[in-house]
């Protein structure tokens, strides 16, 4: 299996002004491509996991930290791109909007739960909004669902590479613009395709 880096259906430009172009641009062109190269470079070294899917494979506890670490990146930034849109922000509608207002009191106490553990977060890594809507961090590149959790809804990159262009060492600003450009719609059809299978 080759894996190959997404095209994003908006332009570099087109998160501004709470992503810049050059952060877009570094971020997709240069550490995305990153992981998939060093991806695809481990998978010559490890034969025997270039057959399996990578949501699959990211769950095994016997992976190198190689596959682990641009694996997980590979898979986790193919994600976050498809969360985020130009039209974005906002509030979600539908069933997803009535479970968060149901699990957390409102949707402003979800983005504030959600953004606390987003701005505590030690180190690098992502904080998730699973299909069960619970909150949990992830170091690193590791997936939720190699801690047992299910799938990631919604996720954000508190990678210093994410923000620091923009925002330097202000993580939390970073977080507080980045609901701006959130895609709900994705993320509530895709929370109705997962009650759907159930
Ligand atoms: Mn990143």
């Amino acid at each position: 299996m080759h894996y190959v880096l997404p095209a994003l259906a908006y332009d570099y430009d087109s998160l501004s002004p709470f992503i810049s172009s050059s952060i877009m641009e570094l971020h997709h062109k240069k550490h995305h491509q990153g992981y998939v190269d060093k991806l695809n470079g481990a998978l010559v070294a490890y034969p025997e996991f270039a057959a399996i899917p990578l949501s699959q494979l990211l769950v095994q506890k016997n992976i190198p930290d190689v596959i682990r670490n641009n694996g997980g990146g590979h898979y986790n930034h193919s994600l976050f791109w498809q969360w985020m849109s130009p039209g974005g922000g906002g509030q979600p509608g539908g069933k997803l909007g009535r479970d968060i207002a149901a699990r957390y009191g409102s949707f402003q106490a979800f983005v504030n739960e959600f953004s606390n553990a987003a701005g505590t977060l030690f180190g690098s890594g992502w904080v998730w909004l699973l299909d069960d809507l619970g909150i949990v961090n992830t170091s690193n590149q590791d997936t939720p669902m190699r801690y047992g959790h299910g799938e990631p809804l919604l996720g954000l990159d508190v990678w210093e590479h994410a923000y620091y262009l923009d925002y330097k060492n202000v993580r939390s600003e970073y977080i507080h613009q980045w609901w701006n450009v959130v895609n709900w719609d994705y993320i509530a059809a895709q929370y109705d395709e997962f009650q759907g299978g159930k």
